[in-house]
């Protein structure tokens, strides 16, 4: 029989999905028969990952689509596996992740008038009166499939979507009777749901954006997501080294700019302190930002122009959103730095002004390495720096490792001290819903099996990412990654939070703040648990490195997951 779940899978397939991570319920008789009538018969359909936890399958997905540009599918059930998806769906809204949703419901017969009418207690429970509005308000597209007969085309529109700038997720829900639907079998048209192509600017912005830079004393780029198109960073450092533009990473998603360019300048997450590049600038570019500066603790000159470069210029997903830019284009980011390198092609910059401003800024990024070598010093007996950890990884990383971080309050640690040179080589979940990284290790991993993952998280992250779900897919689908836990011993961001808000009150003299894990969990443990994976805990500066050489030679000889829980000093 082929079934409209017959077609949901072949749309899947057509549109290049090559996994489903699923979770499955009584919504879904006729896509569980649809896979093993398929399988039975040879048909091709996407790889099934079982992902016990829904949060855990859409981080996946996640990650898989930031190293791999694709979307892929994930499966949960009906209005309640929706809810599970949990803050991953805030994740992949704010991250731009492309990624297709699909939800069961419950039948909506009650007499056997239909295949697949109502025959289990929870299908009258699980009627609610709007499902797909659990998930709206972060979605780009849903739609509810009302007859088998155009599934693969809403499939299909539903990835046009999630695919066009901005990306994002997209859901699909589907009663349980028309899911059973038989139809005819019908191929698509694929080109016929390309994605938009991408984005230019016009002539006239071209020359506007070009004679700015070219006239300024200190132009900077801002960016924080460039990097999601590994082509857009070479793109930028052509433009960048044409000019003598210094680059200054804000709230940095992705690899977009190599750490040793001598025009890079550092990244800034919630450091409560003026940027001095940021300061001195006459001309900020912000290409590709949700956050180029937080205006209470650091931003441009008053004086300063603003221009603004995005794919989502407006935030259209954000209520409160302005920079003060003076000019703004929705552009693709790799597209307008080719353009405006191919208008300095003809028309060439002055080459002292250049030199001057290449000098300028290889000074400031020599200095920044100055200070931040100092920074690496491994601490006392009892606990660990953060900037000591992340250099003993460092002297680990190849061209062929991807750092999944969550470090939260490491962030910047993990920024400035991994001093990643490679596009695609580092990924954060662009969302502020914690647990991603777990599940985004495995999607990487998934996406790219010759690669070599590491998550780097803050212990409250960890336990965010449902460590227990994480381990056993990891390794039922053999997708080992090595995870390395700043611990701190709890919370320690909100603490920083009421602490910036008020510095002299209670909270700053009182003993405890409820946001301490004292005494911790065996983190390691629980991927042992779970999922047979090394575990080590590190409280000694010393063990460190033997723990890394052991841990990659699990991930990378033995093909299971490594968990280092590194206590680092107590938040
Ligand atoms: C799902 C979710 N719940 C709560 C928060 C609020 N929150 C932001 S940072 C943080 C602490 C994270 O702890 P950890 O990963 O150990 O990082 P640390 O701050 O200790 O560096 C919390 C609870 C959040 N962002 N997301
Ligand atoms: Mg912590």
């Amino acid at each position: 029989m082929y079934s409209a779940s017959t077609a949901f899978l072949e749309a899947l397939t057509e549109a290049g999905v090559t996994h489903i991570f699923a979770n499955w319920g009584s919504d879904h008789p006729a896509l569980i028969e649809a896979l093993a009538e398929a399988r039975a018969n040879g048909r091709k359909i996407p790889a099934v990952l079982t992902c016990p936890n829904e949060m855990v399958a859409l981080s996946a997905a996640h990650g898989f689509a930031q190293v791999s540009g694709r979307p892929q599918a994930v499966l949960v059930h009906v209005e309640c596996g929706t809810q599970a998806l949990a803050g991953a769906v805030h994740n992949a809204d704010k991250g731009r992740i492309p990624v297709l949703i699909f939800a069961g419901s419950s039948p909506y017969t009650q007499q056997g008038e239909l295949p697949g009418s109502r025959n289990e207690f929870i299908q009258w429970i699980q009627d609610v009166h709007d499902q797909r509005g659990i998930v709206r308000g972060y979605m780009r597209y849903d739609n509810e499939i009302r007859t088998g007969r155009n599934i693969k085309q809403l499939v299909h529109r539903a990835l046009q979507f999630a695919n066009s700038d901005p990306k994002g997720p997209v859901y699909l829900m589907g009663p349980r009777e028309v899911m059973e639907e038989e139809v005819l079998p019908a191929t698509t048209e694929m080109t016929a749901w390309t994605p938009i192509a991408p984005a230019a600017l016009s002539d006239a912005a071209v020359t506007r954006i070009a004679t700015a830079l070219n006239t300024a004393k200190r132009p900077l780029v801002v960016t924080s997501y460039l990097g999601r198109n590994p082509r857009a960073v070479a793109a930028l450092v052509a433009l960048a080294e044409t000019l003598g533009i210094g680059v200054l990473e804000s709230v940095p998603n992705y690899t977009n700019f190599p750490a040793s360019q001598k025009l890079y300048l550092g990244n800034q997450w919630n450091l409560p302190k003026q940027n001095p590049a940021l300061a001195e600038a006459d001309l900020v570019l912000v290409i590709d930002s949700d956050v180029p500066w937080i205006p209470t603790v650091s931003r441009p000159a008053a004086d300063a122009m603003i221009f603004h470069i995005d794919v989502d210029p407006l935030k259209q997903q954000m209520p409160l959103w302005y920079i003060g830019a003076q000019a703004s284009f929705r552009a693709d980011a790799a597209t307008a730095l080719a353009q405006l390198s191919a208008y300095f092609a003809q028309h060439r910059p002055a080459e002292a002004a250049v030199a001057e401003r290449t000098a300028h800024y290889a000074a400031q990024h020599a200095a920044r390495a100055e200070r931040l070598a100092k920074l690496e010093a491994p601490g006392s007996d009892d606990a660990i720096n953060g900037e000591y950890v992340t250099a003993c990884v460092r002297r680990h990383l190849d061209e062929n490792t991807i750092i999944i971080s969550e470090g939260i309050s490491h962030y910047h640690t993990i920024g400035d001290h991994l001093m990643l040179d490679t596009p695609g080589s580092l990924f954060t979940s662009g969302g502020g819903s914690l647990g991603y990284s777990g599940g985004a290790a495995i999607g990487a991993k998934l996406a790219r099996p010759d690669a070599t993952v590491i998550a780097m998280c803050g212990d409250g992250s960890y336990m965010f990412s449902v460590p227990s779900s994480v381990h056993w897919i990891a390794r039922a689908y053999e997708t080992p990654f090595l995870t390395i836990i700043f611990n701190n011993r709890g919370w320690k961001s909100p603490k920083l939070s009421a602490l910036a808000v008020h510095p002299d009150g209670y909270a700053s003299r009182a003993n405890t703040l409820d946001v301490s894990f004292d005494p911790p969990p065996d983190y390691a443990a629980i991927a042992a648990a779970a999922g047979g994976a090394l575990a080590i805990t590190i409280r000694r500066p010393d063990e460190l490195e033997s723990a890394l050489i052991a841990a990659l030679h699990a991930v990378k000889t033995e093909k299971r997951c490594a968990v280092l829980d590194v206590w680092v000093p107590h938040l």
